[in-house]
């Protein structure tokens, strides 16, 4: 009787405890919620489908089996303790349990797939991108380069505490410089780390893909809202692993155009100048050392990001 009220309070207090999290699930966009304990609001189709799997698909599953198991603990506790049955049956082995036990979790994980394998192909599956970044982790900065626009890297370093402060943006997880992207637009995203194993994760965006020296990896998003969003490196990768954020910023096409103007000095270097000249000179020879600049710089932030680390005190708290 008292166990049967447990099992009952028990139950109450989960169902409780979903309401709580429902009625406070006034969650920050773009940034962690103080308390929250959902994921953070969507705001890109594959985040959508990940808080779908998770929410819809995952949790019911779990919940479901995390009381079957403990009413078949309760049960047991409650009717074959040593007072309630004192003699022990003695058989062992039921086939058709077995079977049922061995074949239900089977169906259950093959029912799973079916989601899971969905949210994976449209991971796998970027639509065409119209607009490709490439992000580079450093210890312990990020930087970003659009080769499209021939925008070399911008480096994006962590704020200090002050300047966060000043600027009232979240610290540590602000930067000075942004990745900035069109709203609206897949944008392709090139992961690839320059000393040891970084993580570009966006929890916003569902993206979380390793950024590891020598190799490309490829993900992509498609920003919703426009706003500042924020992510962390999500790979151990040294002391300051906790203070090389993510910070993407989401602008209006115009607001973008107007600002790889201002980051291209006003000249746009890809076809509009190559179209006007070829009839007097060949257009080739001149861009090719553009398009090798960033190339060539690519190794040169690393060694200043060292030199600047060993000469700056290490934040631990
Ligand atoms: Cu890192």
């Amino acid at each position: 009787m008292n166990m049967r009220k447990l099992a009952a309070g028990l139950a109450g207090t989960m169902v409780g405890l979903g309401f709580t999290a429902q009625a406070l699930a006034e969650d920050l966009l773009g940034q962690p919620t103080p308390d929250a304990i959902h994921l953070q609001q969507a705001a890109s189709p594959l985040k959508h489908s990940a808080i779908f799997f998770h929410n819809a698909i995952l949790m019911p599953i779990i919940t479901a089996i995390t009381i079957f198991v403990a009413v078949l603990l309760l049960i047991v506790v409650v009717r074959f303790n040593k007072k309630a049955n004192p003699v022990p049956a003695k058989f062992s082995h039921n086939t058709a349990l077995e079977v049922a036990w061995t074949l239900i979790p089977v169906g259950i994980l093959l029912f799973i797939s079916i989601f899971s394998f969905k949210l994976l192909f449209a991971y796998h599956d970027m639509p065409k991108p119209d607009l490709t970044i490439k992000a580079t982790g450093y210890q312990w900065y990020w930087g970003y380069s659009y080769p499209d626009q021939k925008i070399d890297e911008i480096t994006s370093v962590m704020l200090s505490e002050a300047d966060a402060k000043k600027a009232d943006v979240p610290y540590r997880l602000a930067a000075d410089n942004s990745l900035v992207v069109p709203v609206g637009k897949v944008v392709r995203v090139l992961v690839t780390g320059s000393d040891v194993i970084h993580n570009f994760a966006m929890p916003a965006f569902g993206l979380k893909t390793d950024a590891i020296p020598g190799r490309v990896n490829e993900t992509w998003f498609k920003a919703e809202k426009t706003g500042m969003f924020y992510g962390q490196c999500s790979e151990l990768c040294g002391v300051d692993h906790a203070f090389m954020p993510i910070q993407i910023k989401v602008v209006t096409q115009p607001e973008f155009d107007a600002w790889v103007v201002e980051k291209t000095g006003g000249n746009k270097p890809a076809d509009p100048v190559a179209a006007a000249i070829p009839a007097s000179t060949p257009a080739a020879p001149a861009a090719a050392p553009v398009a090798a600049t960033p190339v060539a710089s690519a190794s040169a932030p690393q060694k200043t990001a060292q030199l600047d680390v060993a000469a700056k005190p290490v934040a631990m708290n």
